[in-house]
């Protein structure tokens, strides 16, 4: 079976795969923007910075972001700012690593780059790596992979990454390289495919993607498809449709991605949709968030479906926006 993929990578689009509701997913998104007091929206407050690059992102790679007020959005983002230069999930909430690449993902969608001090965010990032080469999150210390994706991606897009130790960044995130050939959070940490999506996306990012055994790596990601065709993000889990992205991704990334069925996945993702009132949920029958709607649609994206935009593997954002960024 996986010899025959290898064999035949092209993916061919049929009906029987289900289609992708973008007009709904489009209305599913706006209507989140504007509830505010239900539960869901409340629960999320603490997030929304993380909810409006899930959403505004997913509006681009639908063809859709021109429908939004970016100066609004940019005013809002702003006020979200802490004087030490990074940015919190909310107004009036403190910052933190997280939040801050989600503000600058947006500041980069909207191609608003130019509004931000870029000294003052840069110098926040950098001031979160560690004597060892880790990253915290924030003032506060807890360190994670994630941290070091994230500030190495943000960095990048701002141009700055010669604020940090490059190289023991890179020899932190080997450091927590597992017997698997995948990462975990901390050395010695569990293979999860969140965090390799981040240590694969930092590697590719810094260029060091040579201390990745991709044979060994690629085995293990492309046993996360389960029957139903969606993934898993470690062994004799459940799939959820946010593994298209953690996944997949990391699969592009090292360049293995012809191991799995894309036919199947993307009937995965499909059959996630709510076709009546728009939005993707985790598996089939769930009940949909922007979370899932906006990996899911990224996940469709990278395996090329069509009518969306193409969506880089790495920095996770738009290919057209990497390249204004990257060749002007
Ligand atoms: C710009 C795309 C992008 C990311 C920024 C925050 C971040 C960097 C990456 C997060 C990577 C990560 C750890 C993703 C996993 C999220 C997830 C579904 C965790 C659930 O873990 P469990 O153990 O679920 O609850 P399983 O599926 O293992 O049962």
């Amino acid at each position: 079976m996986r010899q025959e993929q290898i064999k035949n990578p092209t993916l061919h689009f049929s009906r029987d795969m289900g289609e992708i509701v973008t007009e709904k997913h489009v209305q599913y998104i706006f209507s989140v923007e504007k509830r505010k007091d239900d539960f869901i929206s409340v629960a999320m407050e603490y997030l929304r910075m993380n909810g409006a690059y899930w959403g505004l992102t997913t509006l681009d790679l639908l063809g859709k972001l021109d429908a939004v007020d970016a100066d609004e959005v940019v005013s809002w983002i702003m006020k979200c700012q802490h004087e030490s230069g990074g940015f919190g999930g909310n107004i009036g909430h403190d910052p933190h690593i997280l939040y801050t690449l989600s503000a600058v993902q947006v500041f980069a969608l909207f191609n608003k780059l130019n509004v931000l001090d870029v000294e003052k965010v840069t110098n926040y990032i950098a001031g979160l790596q560690n004597e060892d080469g880790s990253f915290s999150g924030d003032e506060w210390g807890e360190v994670d992979t994630r941290f070091s994706y994230i500030a190495i991606c943000c960095l990048s897009i701002l141009h700055h990454l010669n604020k940090i130790n490059v190289e023991k960044a890179v020899s932190y995130i080997v450091s927590c390289k597992n017997l698997d050939g995948g990462f975990g959070c901390t050395p010695g940490g569990e293979s999860h495919a969140g965090q390799i999506f981040c240590c694969v996306g930092a590697l590719a990012i810094t260029g060091s993607l040579h201390h990745i055994d991709k044979d060994l790596l690629g085995w293990w990601l492309c046993e996360r498809q389960v029957k139903a065709g969606g993934l898993n993000g470690r062994p004799e889990k459940l799939p959820d449709v946010c593994y298209s992205w953690w996944v997949l991704s990391s699969l592009i990334m090292i360049d293995r991605v012809h191991w799995i069925s894309k036919e199947k996945l993307v009937k995965f993702i499909l059959d996630c949709q709510d076709t009546e009132n728009g939005g993707i949920s985790d598996r089939p029958d769930d009940a949909v968030d922007v979370y899932h709607t906006f990996f899911g649609v990224a996940g469709l994206s990278l395996l090329e479906y069509p009518g969306l935009k193409a969506i880089d593997p790495a920095y996770a954002l738009p290919v057209d926006v990497i390249n204004r960024i990257f060749f002007g």
